[in-house]
């Protein structure tokens, strides 16, 4: 999947300043720019979002331990100060890129383009891409990926979807995260997946918990058939 999903195309139908409208226009130039680098080695490329604190890093860091065998991965995380989740990631065995935005509330292609420099693609098949912690801009900045991925946990409530609505229009997949503590707190899984099917119904949804493992062999399953894909497309091409 080389082109940017309809859904996140609308950029000119953005209520807001020229400004903002032409910094858009240019992020996308550069993630064209990211798709045509990137297009001769069938990586498949997923911006990883969420609130801070869904649990993106833990995600990536079980992921890492669970698929390090039989994918390789690598990681862009960003985050306003600190390289403190590029150390995480690579303690379980991912090589990692810190991007430190310098307090800037999102990724943009342009950062993503200067990181790339960082890994060798050669049999690279992932690169996940941990946006900053936010369900407002990143939602409007296309990095080049093939898929979203958006987390949202079970303490953080289920209105989200509604009131942030981009960004789950934007994703291909929900991963409702921290479904250890579904007992604990008040938080339909069901009526947070009718919320994000009524913005997007194509939107995948699978319950996830990096800490006992609920979900996780679906999650690695979807990833392991979209490298799939990407490869066989990359093949046919
Ligand atoms: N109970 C529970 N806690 C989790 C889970 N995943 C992450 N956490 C915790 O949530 C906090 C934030 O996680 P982190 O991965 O740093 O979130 P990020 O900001 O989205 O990258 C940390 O204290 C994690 O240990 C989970 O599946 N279940
Ligand atoms: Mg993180």
């Amino acid at each position: 999947m080389s082109q940017p999903k309809s859904n996140r195309a609308p950029v000119g139908s953005v209520q807001c300043e020229n400004t903002t409208l032409n910094l858009l226009k240019a992020n996308d130039f550069v993630a064209k720019a990211i798709r045509d680098r990137l297009a001769p080695h069938d990586i498949l490329v997923l911006n990883i979002c969420s609130s801070p604190g869904s649990g993106k890093t833990t995600l990536l860091q079980e992921t890492g331990r669970r698929l390090k065998d039989t994918l390789k991965m690598g990681v862009l995380v960003g985050d306003p100060e600190t390289e403190r989740d590029a150390i995480r990631i690579r303690e379980a065995g991912i090589d990692c890129l810190q991007i430190v935005t310098g307090g800037m509330c999102h990724i943009e292609a342009q950062m993503v383009l200067q990181g790339l420099d960082h890994f060798n693609y050669e049999g690279l098949d992932v690169l996940f891409i941990e946006n900053v912690g936010n369900l407002v801009c990143p939602a409007a900045f296309d990095l080049g990926e093939d898929y979203r991925v958006t987390l949202i946990s079970s303490t953080e409530g289920d209105d989200k979807p509604k009131k942030y609505p981009r960004m789950f229009l934007t994703s291909e997949l929900m991963l409702v995260s921290k479904a250890d503590l579904l007992p604990y707190v008040p938080f339909s899984v069901e009526a947070v997946t009718q919320d994000a099917k009524d913005i997007n119904p194509d939107l995948e949804v699978i319950a996830i918990s990096s800490l006992n493992g609920a979900g996780m062999n679906e999650w690695c399953k979807w990833l392991e058939q979209k490298v799939a894909e990407k490869k066989k497309a990359g093949i046919e091409a």
